[in-house]
Order: structure tokens, then sequence, then C-alpha cells
């Protein structure tokens, strides 16, 4: 096994079982006028993990290794989405309704894409998800069966939503995960903080954490 220094102790993976999971890194969470923004938060904060996702990407690409992209979005009839969903909270415009950058998060709308920056490549998988966890309606878990894949590394947005249910989601599903601490974020610096120590409270109950550059020290290494 081929190890990443990690928190709470070493991580161990092999690269030919480890794919990378990007969460939701899409113009409705990074860009003003998104989803993110009507619910009244600071985008900045999503925009500059953008370099450091980037990198971690290109590291998993250069080594032959699967990226995997996820967006949360809904159908246009809005069939997949709970009126517990769409009502929650007071946002400025709601799940479905016309913003600035189309539809907010429904499929196919402009907001709804992936940052151009962090674009998937023709052939990665992109799963659409209507819940926060990736692996609720929708086709995450064969494709992680299919590949191989039984390490987790995970990046994106926001830590203490969308990461940290999938992450948690694919942990009671046998998979070992790590998140990348500076490859997501939150737009409340205190819940990423403490997500990320809940997941490796208790000797990496959830999982582990590791800085970018110590994720691709230790694929780089493998
Ligand atoms: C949220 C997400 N926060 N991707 N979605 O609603 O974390």
């Amino acid at each position: 096994m081929a190890e990443i220094a990690a928190q709470p102790f070493a991580f161990a993976f092999r690269p030919e079982t480890t794919a990378l999971i990007v969460i939701d890194m899409q113009r409705d969470f990074a860009e003003p006028g998104g989803f993110g923004a009507s619910l009244g938060n600071d985008v900045s904060r999503v925009t500059a993990i953008v370099p450091t996702v980037k990198r971690l990407i290109e590291g998993f690409r250069a080594a032959g290794l699967p990226v995997i992209h996820t967006m949360e979005c809904h159908s246009p009839d809005l069939s997949d989405l709970p009126p517990a969903k769409r009502d929650r909270g007071n946002p400025s415009i709601r799940i479905g309704d016309v913003g600035p950058m189309g539809r907010v998060l429904i499929a196919g709308e402009p907001g709804t894409a992936i940052l151009d920056d962090l674009a998937p490549l023709p052939g990665e998988i992109v799963i659409k998800k209507p819940g926060k966890g990736a692996f609720y309606a929708t086709g995450l878990g064969d494709d992680l069966k299919r590949i191989g894949a039984q390490q987790l590394v995970f990046a994106g947005v926001t830590t203490e939503v969308c990461v940290q249910t999938t992450m948690r989601e694919a942990n009671d599903r046998g998979y070992e995960c790590l998140v990348a601490e500076d490859a997501t974020e939150s737009y409340f610096p205190e819940f990423k903080a403490s997500a990320l120590a809940m997941i490796r409270a208790q000797g990496a109950i959830v999982g582990w954490t590791a800085t970018t550059d110590q994720v691709l020290e230790g694929i780089a290494n493998a």
C-alpha cells in the first residue's frame, strides 16, 4: 500500500483503486446571482479554492487516476425536488426560479454548470444529484463498483453540507475516504473547521484529512 501523510494518521491507498470526487464546483455556488448567494452567502470563499481544486484535479489526471464530478441539480419539471427542499429557508430566489444565470439549480441551465476552470474532460464521470449526498438517487455507487474504486479523495463545496454528506454515505458503503482540506470550502469558516475535525476525530471515525500538497505527494510517490 502507498500512503498519504494525513490526519489523524497516514492514509493507505492503492493508486489503481483510488478516485477523486469533486463535489458541486458549480457557478450556482460560486458566483453572485446563484443559489449560494441567494441564501445570503459570501461566495468569494468558494472562488478562492478554485486554483487548488484545479491543481488536485490535474494531479489525478496526470497520474492516470479517475476524476469524478458531481453537480447538485434538478430536472426542469421539478419532479425530483421535494417541497421540503424547495421551501427550506428564506432565499431571495428558490430552486427552479429564474435568476440572473437561468433557473436556479436546474440541469442544463447556465448557473448549474461546473466552473470553466474545473470543467470535466470528455470521458470523466459526471453525477447529477438531486440531494446533498451524491449516492442518493444517482448511479455513483454503480460507477464506483465498475471502476473498482476503494479509496476516495474528496474536494469541493460545501464542506459541511454536500462534501460531508457524500463522504459519510461513502464511509457507510465501505470506502476509505479522505478530504483535501484546502480544496474544500464552506461559506462559514467555523463550519469547515468543525466538519474536518469531526471527520478525523475518534481515530478517523468517518475519514482522513490532508492538504492538497500531501495528497499529490502521496500519489507522486506511489
Ligand atoms: C448546499 C452543497 N450547500 N453543494 N449544497 O446546498 O453543499
